[in-house]
């Protein structure tokens, strides 16, 4: 059985427990606990503050954990992080006051920033050669500037209308986010292998989620022109119409490319063109 933290509720949970419906870890629709097994997947879910996952990952009270890079990189050591996520996805940047006139880094030499992410933002400041005081908050650090608590601030951004709205502009940024899944670095054998199977699985979900299967009919003629068009997997799937002279295609191609794949299938006098969603897809 793996444990798995995952954040309770807030900006993480819903894509959390749909990546891990897709890769078939799914929870009963009951009532939520705090502790919940997973059905058809030696798994049970815990859910905590996402504060606390990369510390339960570390101490071994969970195995594995789904939590902002953020939080991950704050709470240092310990937990290994295995795989980024693709959602959840923000930046952690210096603001400052909207009139300040800003040129380089220098201007926080001195100065006093106000943030939630002291360790990441030491680091950042350590690495730049910056003398600053940080001043830790845990909520609203936005405000500090306006109510003459702290010069700056370093916090999560996303849309920026945040910091809009609080009379700042985004200056530096220092990490861009997104969620990630972290491990415990000491599993055993069998923990190992399910985590494997895991991965397995998300790297599944993952792969398919830029991939478009794609259907046609063409006439024969083109098919040596559609096939330097349409990679597939190994090679487009190729079957005879009940027309004569006439075939119907079938290949995998990047969400990408869509638009300029199709448009050059039209030119070739391709028709019934289909294109379906992939579920999942093993390499
Ligand atoms: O209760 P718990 O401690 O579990 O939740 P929380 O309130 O601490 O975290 P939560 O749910 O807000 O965020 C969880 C994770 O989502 C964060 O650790 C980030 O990894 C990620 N994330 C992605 C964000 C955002 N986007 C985001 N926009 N976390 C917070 N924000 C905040 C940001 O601080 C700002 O104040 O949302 C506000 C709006 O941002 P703008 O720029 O769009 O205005
Ligand atoms: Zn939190």
């Amino acid at each position: 059985m793996l444990r798995i933290a995952i954040q309770g509720k807030g900006r993480l949970n819903e894509e959390t427990l749909n990546l891990l419906q897709e890769a078939g870890v799914r929870l009963p629709s009951a009532k939520r606990t705090l502790l919940i097994p997973a059905k058809d997947f030696p798994a049970e879910l815990l859910f905590l503050r996402d504060d606390d996952i990369p510390q339960a990952v570390a101490d071994g009270v969970a195995d594995a954990g789904i939590v902002g890079e953020n939080e991950f990189l704050e709470k240092q050591g310990g937990a290994e992080m295995i795989k980024r996520l693709g959602f959840g996805k923000c930046r952690l940047s210096l603001a400052i006051p909207k009139e300040e006139d800003y040129k380089t880094l220098s201007w926080f030499n001195g100065k006093k920033i106000a943030t939630s992410y002291p360790v990441v933002l030491s680091d950042f400041l350590k690495k730049n050669a910056i003398k600053a005081e940080i001043h830790t908050i845990s909520g609203s650090v936005e405000i500090a500037p306006g109510i003459g608590l702290a010069d700056a601030i370093f916090d999560i951004v996303s849309s920026g209308s945040t910091l809009m709205s609080n009379h700042l502009k985004e200056v530096e940024t220092a990490l861009h986010s997104e969620a990630v899944l972290i491990a415990n670095k000491s599993l055993n054998g069998e923990k190992e292998r399910i985590l494997k199977e895991l991965i397995f699985r998300v790297d599944a979900v993952q792969t398919a989620e830029d991939k478009k299967y794609i259907l046609l009919n063409a006439p024969n003629s083109v098919l040596p022109e559609i096939f330097n068009i349409l990679p597939g997997m190994r090679s487009p799937t190729v079957v005879p119409l009940a027309q004569e002279g006439w075939s119907s295609v079938h290949s995998v191609i990047d969400e990408k490319r869509f638009w300029e794949i199709i448009g050059k299938l039209k030119n070739l006098g391709t028709e019934g063109i289909l294109v379906v969603p992939i579920e999942k897809m093993i390499l």
